[in-house]
């Protein structure tokens, strides 16, 4: 598509904020620019919700400098908003990867704090913020998304004090006693209350952040509402997202995905279990630990390279931040040494693919694996684990899942891990290789049924739905009707 497409603003009266627009800039080697669609948990929820209501969003485009027009691309109206290459480095990898990040996921890793990456985040915030001011209709609804943005609500409201703000944070909020090593917990706090609603995966991140505004704002609670002193009232409370549960399952069902998972299976020498891992190269992911208790498992003859593989995908992520390198040198060493020490001519022990594939692939590969681990340390929700279950559609394979992905509340009858415990993970993964079929299905059955009748539909209307209750009455106008 040109750039210049619908490059005229156009007010919309739905607009997503998100740090990244819904694609990514691809530079041919004669120097055209297309776009491609983003891999990434807020993509592949937000998308269908935002084609059926003709809505914009607001996002980075993921290079430093570009300075690009609003577009639309694919049935989609694109507002990109511009990062210097210090901003990519303070406010992108810095303040939003390297502090709030870790800070959230129960400092798995050491978050750093640094002055000029907050400054560089409050920043990037108010120029989100006075784009989504100009491009807002009157009265619009504003859907802001994730930790990158959570200065946004407030700064918008006090810009724009006829919409309506709704924010949602896709990873997990931490509790009080973590939150608070933060210097700017405050600041933090104050942003989000400038939504109506507040959205978490869970409904202890919700109580985190109820908690945490009575003690350190000072702002009179009940319940799942916080009042504030101007007389306006902000509800805070959990909305697990989910996947787009029937296209995912007419994707696995189609001839050519069963084609594609057969030639898989065949391509690793037709196994009798295939264990499989998809996960950014995230530290978060517990893809270490899950690598070492598949190790311990092989080295004690509890599984043999001879009948088992596993697949580990990794989708490359965040590559400029000094912990995701170290974590990429870390696992690699590992692979090799599992490798090196137990695989055999034509029987690696592991599959390691340190790539992005398509969809119709990543649906392929969760047909042809008999065993998915899933085992972060922490996670907001984990899609992954949804999407598997979605694919297995004659209610076939097994799902070992951590009990620290916000998932685990609602796929309960998966084979649950404690992922520090390895001992426990091993139990786990083995008891899932060898379960009977009959408690495969009866497990597999339940938590279909459970992503079918939550899918991200659904996570949106009663998101929409809530924050239509929750905004006062003088400012409405796009009914949540809108977005079924
Ligand atoms: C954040 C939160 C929360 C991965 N590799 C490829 C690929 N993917 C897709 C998966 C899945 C998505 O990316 C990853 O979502 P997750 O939920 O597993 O994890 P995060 O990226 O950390 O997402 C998380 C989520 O936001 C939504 O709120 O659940 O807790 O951390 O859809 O399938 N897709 C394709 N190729 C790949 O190589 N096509």
């Amino acid at each position: 598509m040109s750039k210049g497409e619908g490059s005229a603003i156009r007010k919309a009266d739905l607009l997503i904020v998100a740090n990244r627009l819904p694609v990514d800039r691809v530079v041919g080697p004669d120097g055209s620019v297309s776009w491609r669609r983003s891999p990434g948990g807020l993509v592949t929820a937000i998308e269908p919700v935002m084609r059926e209501n003709d809505g914009a969003w607001i996002g980075w485009s993921g290079g430093a400098d570009d300075d690009i027009d609003p577009f639309v691309e694919d049935g989609m109206s694109l507002v990109p908003v511009t990062l210097s290459g210090q901003e990519v480095e303070e406010f992108y990898e810095g303040f939003s990867n390297a502090t709030l990040w870790p800070l959230y996921h129960d400092v798995v890793a050491k978050p750093e704090f640094h002055r000029e990456w907050w400054d560089s985040y409050v920043a990037v915030n108010r120029r989100f913020a006075e784009r989504a001011a100009q491009v807002a209709d009157e009265k619009a609804l504003v859907w802001v998304h994730d930790y990158q943005m959570q200065l946004v609500p407030a700064m918008l409201r006090e810009l724009r004090p006829d919409l309506r703000i709704g924010f949602f944070l896709h990873i997990p909020f931490p509790p009080a006693e973590l939150f608070q090593q933060l210097p700017w917990r405050r600041q933090l706090l104050e942003g989000l209350l400038g939504a109506d609603l507040v959205g978490f995966q869970r409904p202890g991140a919700a109580q985190n952040f109820v908690r945490l505004v009575r003690q350190r704002v000072g702002h009179k609670t009940h319940r799942d509402l916080v009042y504030l002193p101007d007389g306006r009232t902000v509800r805070a409370a959990a909305y697990p997202i989910s996947i787009d549960t029937p296209g995912l399952e007419r994707l696995a069902r189609t001839e050519s995905t069963e084609q594609r998972a057969k030639e898989i299976r065949e391509q690793l020498g037709n196994p009798r279990t295939v264990l499989l891992g998809v996960d950014r190269l995230d530290y978060t992911k517990g893809i270490y630990d899950r690598l070492r208790a598949f190790r311990e498992l092989l080295t004690q003859g509890d599984l043999s390279v001879d009948d088992c593989v596993f697949v580990q995908v990794a989708t490359p992520s965040r590559e400029r931040v000094e912990q995701y390198r170290r974590l990429r040198d870390e696992i690699d060493r590992l692979v090799g040494r599992i490798n090196g020490d137990l695989g055999k001519i034509g029987s690696p022990a592991i599959h390691y693919l340190h790539t992005s594939y398509p969809k119709d692939e990543m649906a392929a590969l969760f047909r042809a694996a008999d065993v998915m681990v899933v085992t972060p340390l922490r996670d907001g929700m984990n899609l992954v684990a949804k999407e598997y279950v979605a694919c297995r559609y004659d209610d076939t394979g097994a799902l070992v899942l951590s009990e620290f992905a916000g998932a685990a509340d609602e796929l309960r009858q998966a084979f649950r891990v404690n992922p520090y415990d390895i001992n426990g993970m091993k139990d786990a993964i083995l008891t899932a290789v060898h379960a009977q079929p009959r408690d495969l299905a009866r497990r597999m059955k339940a938590m279909r049924k459970t992503v079918s009748e939550h899918d991200v539909k659904g996570w949106a209307r009663r998101f929409l739905e809530s924050l239509d209750e929750t905004a006062p009455e003088h400012n409405k106008k796009v009914r949540p009707a809108t977005a079924q």
